[in-house]
Formats: C-alpha cells, sequence, structure tokens
C-alpha cells in the first residue's frame, strides 16, 4: 500500500497566530502569465507568543517577491516549500507583500485562477484562494479587500471582484483597469474575480428598508436571452428571506456570472456569486421543467449563502455543513414555498436514499461533522449537504417555524461578523427556546443511519394502543459504538373511514385536534401508550420524513394499500406505494419474478384514474423505486436480478394498465405556451410517466415514442421521449439522436444531454456505445460538465451495464479516475467514490472492484483527493479516529 495522504483533525484545531486587516490584491491579467500583487495588513494574535513564526498556505506558486514594511527579504528570511511559506521572526504589526506568477490558461484542476472559454474566474472555496497567492487560508482568518485588476480593455471589458466598484482607469497600451472594495471581512475563500467580454442583464430590487441593489447576471453573448428565468428567481429569492426570515442582503452590488467549465453546482463567493451555466441558462426549448427547478434552488441556495456562510461563516472546515446544512434546508423551505411542497419532499427523500444512505453505510462514510479529513474537497458530500439539511430540518419540526425562527435571529444577534462551529448553532435554538439539545447534538458526530423499530398492540377493552419504538444505529467504517439520538417521529393514526384520529397521550387529558402529533424519540427502547380509541387505526410513521433514519413497521400488504390510498400526509401516501413495490422487487429478486399481486396493480389503477388528485403526485406515486434504492436493502447487491425484476414490474403494470395510461396521457397535454409552474410541469411529468410505461408494452411503441418527440414543443417532453429512444434499437430511434446531435452541435449544455441519455441507455451496448461517445469530437474530459454528462452518468447512474459481470465497466472507471487525476484530482475522486463500494457485491465484481481500486492506489503521484478515497476504500481496520 503507498502511504495514507496526511490526516488532519478536528481535535487538533488551534486559532490563528496571526490575523490579516486588510488585503490589497493588484491582478495583472495576460494571456501567457498573470502577476499577482498582494499587501496584506497582518497583526499578530493575542495569545501567540512574540517572535512566533508566521506560516502562510501556498500551492503551486511562482514567488517572484517578498518584502516587511516595503524592505526585499532575501532568500535566508524565509522558507518555502511545496505547502507552505514560512517566515522567521516577524514584528507584532507589519505590512507583508508578497507577489507571485500564475499561468491560469494551465489551470486545469479549476481551483484557484482559471480560464473557461474567454474569461478569466476563480474558485477558492475550500483552498483554492493559495494557488493564487500566499496567505493564511483558513475561513477564521477574516479581511476587508481592496482588489484592483488590470486586463486588456478588447478581451476583457468586463473585470468584477466582491463589493462595490471604487474606481477604474484606461491605460495607453489598450489596457484598463477596476478597482473594487468590499466592505464586509470576508475569509479567503469568498474571494472572487471574473474577467472577460461579457453580456450583462441588470434589473433592480430594493429592500423592505429601502436599499436599492443592482442585480446583474453576466454570461458569453451567446448566452444573452438565457437568464430572464435566473433573474426571476433571484427576486423571488430576496424577496422570500425578506419575508421568512427579516433577512435582507445587506450589499449595492448582487453580481452572479455563468461559467462554462466549473466543478461544482455554483458558489457564493461575497456579492460575485460565480455558477455552473447549467444552473443559470434556461429557455423552454434548451432546459428542461428539472433544469428550471434547479436553477431556481441553487440561485436561492446561493443568495440565501449570504447570511448563512459568509455573514456568519465557518471557523475552521470540519464546521461544513454548519452553512451547508442550514443553506441547504432554507433553499429547501424556499422551493416548497415555491410550488409542489409534497413533490418537494418525495424528491428530497429519494435522492437522500439514493446517495447519503449508501454514503453512510460505505467505507467513506462520516458524521456531518466530520472529525478527520485528508482532502477537504473529499467532504462535499451528501451526507454534509442532505444529512445535515435533515438535522436542520428536524431542529425545525422539533421547535416549529416560530421557534427556529427565534433561535435563528439569537444565532445571528450572537455571531454575525464571526466565525463559528456547529456548537454555536446549536445553542442559539436551545437558549432561545429554553430547551436541552444535548443529546440532539448527537446527530453531528454520529455517522450511520439509525433504524428505527415500531410495532403495536391494541387493547380493545380500554381503547389503548401501545407504540414500542426501539433505535440502533449498526457500526459504521469510521465509528464502532453508536449511542441512542434525540428523533422527532412524526406520527399519525388513520381510521377505518380513512380519517386521522386524535393521537392523545396517556396522562393527557384534553384531547387533541386529529393529525400529526410529533414523539420525542430518545431511548434504545420507549413506549408510548395513545388513548381514548374506539377503533384500531393503522399507524402512518414518521410522517413528512421526520428524521433520516430506516423505518421498519411489519405493514400488511392490506395495510400499505390502505395508506397509499387514504394517508392525509401526501408523503407517507408515497411511501406506502413504495413499500408494496419494494416488497415485491425484493421477492421478485430472490425468488424469480412473478404474477404482480391483485391488490398492487388495483392500487396502482386506482391512483391513475384519481382526476381529483394533483397529477405530479400521481406521478410520483407511479414512479417505481429505483434500482440503487432496490440494491441498497440487500446484503449482496444482484445488480442483473434488480434490473430484471424491475423492468418486469414495469412490462406488467403497463399491459394491465395500458387503457388507463392511454387516458391519462391524453388527459394531460398541455396546451398553450411553456410555462415553468408547478402546475403544468406536474401534468408533463404524469404524461411522460405514462410514456414511460407505455413504451414497454405497445406494439406502435416506437410510433408513440417518435410522435411524442416530433409533437414536443419543450425540452422536457423532448428529453422525455429521446430517453425512451435510445433504449431502443431501431434505426428511426438511432436517427432521431443523430440529429438531435446535429441540431444542437454548438449548445454545450444540451449536447450534455445528448451524451446523458446515452449513457443512460437500457441497451445492452450501452457500454460500447459509451466507449464510442468518449472518442467523440464534442467529448472534452477537461469540461466537468461533459464529463459528468458520459462518465459519470454512465459508472453512477446505469448500474446493470456498468457492472457488467466481465469487469469491463470497473477497468474503463479506473482507467478514467488516472487520467483525470492529473488533470482535476477533484472531480477524479468523485468518480472514484463509485468503486468504494466494492464490498457490497457478490465476489466475482467485488473482486474486481478491489482490483480496479488497488491499480489507481499503485500509480505514483497520486493526488491527496484520490489517493484518500482509494485508501479509506481498501481500508480493512474498523478505526477510522471520526469523531
Ligand atoms: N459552497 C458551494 C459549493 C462549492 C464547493 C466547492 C467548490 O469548489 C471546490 C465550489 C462550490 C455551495 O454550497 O453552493
Ligand atoms: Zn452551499
Amino acid at each position: 500500500m503507498s502511504t495514507e495522504p496526511a490526516t488532519v483533525y478536528l481535535s487538533d484545531y488551534t486559532s490563528p497566530a496571526y490575523l490579516v486587516d486588510e488585503v490589497a490584491l493588484d491582478f495583472e491579467l495576460g494571456d501567457e502569465e498573470t502577476l499577482v500583487y498582494s499587501r496584506l495588513q497582518v497583526h499578530r494574535a493575542g495569545h501567540t507568543a512574540p517572535g512566533s513564526p508566521l506560516v502562510l498556505d501556498g500551492e503551486d506558486l511562482a514567488l517572484e517577491a517578498l518584502a516587511i514594511d516595503d524592505r526585499p527579504l532575501d532568500a535566508t528570511e524565509f522558507d518555502v516549500d511545496e505547502r507552505s511559506l514560512t517566515l522567521a521572526g516577524v514584528p507584532e504589526r507589519f505590512t507583508l507583500s508578497v507577489t507571485t506568477r500564475l499561468r491560469p490558461q494551465d489551470n486545469t484542476r479549476l481551483e484557484g485562477l482559471y480560464r473557461s472559454g474567454g474569461m478569466f474566474c476563480t474558485q477558492c472555496e475550500a483552498e483554492g484562494f493559495r494557488r493564487i497567492t500566499y496567505f493564511p487560508d483558513r475561513p477564521d482568518v477574516m479581511a476587508r479587500y481592496t482588489v484592483t485588476i488590470t486586463a486588456d480593455r478588447g478581451a476583457c471589458p468586463i473585470l468584477l471582484s466582491n463589493g462595490n466598484p471604487v474606481g477604474s482607469g484606461e491605460l495607453d497600451d489598450g489596457r484598463h483597469w477596476v478597482r473594487w472594495h468590499d466592505p464586509f471581512p470576508k475569509p479567503s475563500y469568498l474571494f472572487a474575480l471574473v474577467a472577460g467580454d461579457l453580456h450583462c442583464h441588470e434589473d433592480r430590487h430594493t429592500t423592505p428598508s429601502g436599499r436599492d441593489i443592482r442585480l446583474a447576471i453576466y454570461t458569453e453573448h451567446a448566452n444573452a436571452g438565457r437568464t430572464a428565468h435566473a433573474m426571476r428567481s433571484l427576486k423571488a429569492a430576496m424577496a422570500w428571506d425578506e419575508r421568512t426570515y427579516g433577512l435582507e442582503c445587506d450589499l449595492d452590488n448582487y453580481l452572479v456570472v455563468a461559467v462554462g467549465d466549473f466543478n461544482m453546482g455554483a458558489m457564493e463567493n461575497k456579492g460575485l456569486n460565480i455558477f455552473n451555466t447549467q444552473y443559470i441558462l434556461a429557455r423552454p426549448d434548451v432546459a428542461t421543467d428539472a433544469d428550471y427547478t434547479n436553477i431556481e434552488a441553487v440561485i436561492g441556495h446561493e443568495y440565501f449563502h449570504n447570511w448563512t456562510g459568509n455573514r456568519v461563516t465557518l471557523r475552521d472546515w470540519f464546521q461544513l455543513s454548519l452553512k451547508e446544512g442550514l443553506t441547504v434546508f432554507r433553499e429547501q423551505q424556499f422551493s416548497a414555498d415555491r410550488g409542489a411542497p409534497a413533490v418537494r419532499r418525495i424528491q428530497e427523500v429519494r435522492t437522500l436514499r439514493a446517495a447519503q444512505f449508501p454514503e453512510d453505510a460505505s467505507p467513506m462514510a462520516h458524521p456531518v461533522r466530520p472529525g478527520a479529513y485528508a482532502e477537504i474537497n473529499n467532504f462535499y458530500t451528501a451526507t454534509v449537504y442532505m444529512k445535515g439539511a435533515e438535522v436542520i430540518r428536524m431542529y425545525h419540526t422539533l421547535l416549529g417555524q416560530e421557534g427556529f425562527r427565534r433561535g435563528l435571529d439569537l444565532y445571528f444577534r450572537r455571531h454575525d461578523g464571526q466565525a463559528v462551529t456547529c456548537e454555536d448553532f446549536l445553542a442559539a435554538m436551545a437558549d432561545a427556546n429554553d430547551v436541552d439539545l444535548g443529546q440532539f447534538a448527537r446527530w453531528y458526530n454520529q455517522s450511520g443511519t439509525p433504524v428505527m423499530r415500531v410495532s403495536d398492540e391494541y387493547d380493545p377493552a380500554d381503547g389503548r394502543l401501545t407504540l414500542t419504538v426501539t433505535q440502533e444505529t449498526a457500526p459504521t467504517a469510521d465509528q464502532p459504538d453508536k449511542a441512542p439520538l434525540h428523533i422527532p417521529l412524526a406520527i399519525g393514526l388513520v381510521g377505518a373511514d380513512g380519517a386521522d384520529l386524535p393521537v392523545r397521550l396517556a396522562g393527557e387529558t384534553d384531547a387533541p385536534a386529529p393529525g400529526t402529533r410529533v414523539l420525542d424519540v430518545r431511548e434504545p427502547e420507549q413506549r408510548f401508550v395513545v388513548e381514548g380509541l374506539t377503533e384500531r387505526p393503522v399507524p402512518s410513521l414518521l410522517r413528512g420524513f421526520s428524521a433520516p433514519v430506516r423505518l421498519d413497521y411489519d405493514y400488511t400488504d392490506e395495510q400499505l394499500a390502505f395508506l397509499f390510498a387514504n394517508d392525509s400526509d401526501a408523503f407517507n401516501r408515497w411511501e406506502a406505494g413504495q413499500r408494496l413495490a419494494t416488497r415485491i422487487l425484493l421477492r421478485w429478486v430472490e425468488n424469480g419474478v412473478g404474477e404482480v399481486p391483485a391488490t398492487f396493480v388495483d392500487a396502482f389503477r386506482e391512483t391513475l384514474n384519481d382526476t381529483a388528485a394533483d397529477p405530479a403526485l400521481v406521478a410520483e406515486a407511479l414512479t417505481l423505486p429505483g434500482e440503487g434504492f432496490i440494491a441498497e436493502q440487500m446484503a449482496v447487491i444482484e445488480v442483473d436480478a434488480i434490473h430484471e425484476a424491475r423492468e418486469h414490474l414495469r412490462a406488467a403494470l403497463a399491459r394491465a394498465l395500458a387503457a388507463d395510461l392511454r387516458t391519462v396521457y391524453t388527459r394531460n397535454a398541455v396546451d398553450g405556451p411553456y410555462r415553468p409552474e408547478a402546475e403544468d410541469m406536474g401534468r408533463r411529468r404524469l404524461r411522460n410517466v405514462a410514456l414511460d410505461y407505455l413504451a414497454t408494452v405497445e406494439d406502435d411503441a416506437l410510433a408513440r415514442c417518435l410522435a411524442h418527440y416530433r409533437e414536443a414543443d419543450n425540452m422536457t417532453d423532448t428529453m422525455a421521449a429521446l430517453a425512451l429512444l435510445a433504449d431502443r434499437p431501431d434505426a428511426e430511434a438511432e436517427a432521431a439522436l443523430e440529429a438531435f446531435a446535429e441540431r444542437w452541435r454548438d449548445d454545450p449544455l444540451v449536447l450534455d444531454k445528448w451524451f446523458r441519455v446515452q449513457a443512460l441507455s437500457r441497451r445492452e451496448d450501452a457500454f460500447e456505445r459509451v466507449r464510442a461517445l468518449a472518442a467523440h469530437p464534442a467529448f472534452d474530459p477537461r469540461n466537468p460538465n461533459r464529463l459528468r454528462s458520459l462518465i459519470g452518468a454512465f459508472c453512477q447512474g446505469n448500474a446493470v451495464r456498468f457492472h457488467r459481470a466481465d469487469g469491463a465497466g470497473y477497468t474503463f472507471l479506473a482507467d478514467w479516475v488516472i487520467e483525470l487525476d492529473g488533470m482535476n484530482p477533484q472531480v477524479a475522486a468523485r468518480l472514484a467514490k463509485t468503486l468504494s463500494r466494492w464490498r457490497r457485491y457478490d465476489p466475482r465484481r467485488s473482486e474486481a472492484m478491489r482490483a480496479a481500486l488497488e491499480r489507481i492506489e499503485a500509480r505514483p503521484a497520486l493526488s491527496k483527493d484520490v489517493g484518500e478515497v482509494v485508501a479509506r476504500s481498501l481500508e480493512r481496520s474498523e478505526d477510522h479516529h471520526n469523531g
């Protein structure tokens, strides 16, 4: 085994020895070389002994000059190595000048300063600033920045940084400069710079207190005309945060830039958000409903960070979920208020289960607040983001919106302008509401998905229902011992007529109104006694998915069908259908496919024909559990059997319900021009789900898909049809794919969709096609979106074709990880994580996956990013020092 990369521990945290008050940065941008002149006003922290060395972070930098109080230093006065610059004897207070030389055009990591198309842009979270200049690159060092950018006026008429423009001028060599000043002290990870020839979509927003803010979205000129939805979303997000949390934007300029080459979704740099084009650009003919929805959510997310992340920031990177979990939750609340809250909740839980639950059961398992990492970029995970948001949602469930708001208000009152920890957040919630959240704190430090088992006993003589609730978290790769958690369990009791009964607990005198109650589960085993019942109810448990746990209750098929038809909680209605389907699929995986039980077909038929129901919810109900979800329920994953079972169920339902599906398909056609509204989206979704079923059986399936494709007047319908065509071997289907590529050859985001549908194709030769597409002239692995749309989609989204028994999928993946590691380690490491779950498969696959990991591990000069993923994946010991 090669040596494991050096680990950083939360328990080793010490506060910074030197602080920076002011930063002045001068960028001389050039096609060949960029020079960065930095002047820092530094002072020694109170707790630091005089004479202590100053250590600055810096990576891959060419150091040109160094001076203290304008006295140049010679080589004997400092030490530079691969990661840092150390100055031995520094005064208590001084000006440090550093000059570095960069080559942004060669930066394929997309961290620090790089070029995307014609523009210059930066990405500094988490540790990218140290690739621009030497600096104490940690979030608890907060400084005021003044930034001057000089560039060729022709190539870069637009020069942007954080804050407000405070000066500009022309130079005689065709160059010009602009100076920006950001009045808010900020950590280096929130610094940003953009330069280029950009189109600007401008608007304004006035806050309730009367601040008039200039809003601007910058894109390459070719993308002008695709920013209206992003702008509308931004204004909606601003109004929402004002209304919901009394939080206003604190800036005069709120700038957003769309960049084609970006490792992640978007970045909340103070006053200058930088976005992946995917989350800005939309027009009905190029963007799907999902794109419109995601744009609104990501715009909201980055905007909400201005308070939760920027005004109050992180003490250290272990606290990442302090800003991310909270901001994802705020984004979820915003999205729910924009329409279709139940659908949103279902989709959130579906992604949590598809991405976070498996992670929590893998060698990469870590708590919402990890205790150790080698490379922080590996911890922008489903656990930190999604489970982190579920933790915030549980505060909200326990305290209610008012109590939650009180807690958030206190958090800002106490910590505005500070760099803080998850404990500080918890203390604000507890103190503002005078509650004890001591046990709740374990959610931050304990990894793994708890299993909650519920059983009940009804005593008809007393009208009493006794619920026995147990909780247990299995040991994870990082943590052998688990303690009981404080879990809010939302329940309802459904009577025979389908209506909720009042849940009156023993000892209470007043009967509450019928509906949902939240029980506080704290013990490994706990009993709750409900009184005053006159019939045995069907329990509806974990309503709205009130905690990120697996819930176990021994439902009969009839009870599930009953909840599927009647539960007043839309989430649990959906959940009941999923449980029924999962049961059938698991049975078939084990014993071979068979007949679909009549109760299930009937339940589906009723839902399909319920014209009073919200089409979006019907669509969710008809969507079968994903192959990944089924896989999670198995001790040893059988990819082929899972695929076969799910396809069989899909086809059997389609055959049994063909007439109803045709009616639904016809009834849900949406007239009029495209609107990205929840109502229309729901109908398109249902219609496309019906089409997906119909495409499995009918003699005229091909004709139907082709007609749907031809008649589509928006990208949502186009892609629904194209995905089904990509599953088929017919010449007409091939021709449609070819024509699509030709039509959209100059539109990168649309071409990404074309790569993706082929990567996800159910065709047996999907792998061969993916391999061929990797040699397509339009396939450029340096572009993360393109890479994810082909290699990422295939390896992470096409289980049955990726996990082929001969192991060729694993070899392909390992080759790509190795190739990418020298180019963009962050993206390579994400891809490598796919192999981390090798122990879950049958011996043959498992062995082949492990061999792929070992081959990667044996490569010389592996990045920290990939090195950590591979080392953790292969580790045999139980102990990973987390928590
Ligand atoms: N803070 C951003 C996510 C982000 C993280 C890292 C990045 O580059 C390494 C870029 C973006 C967010 O939560 O939106
Ligand atoms: Zn975020």
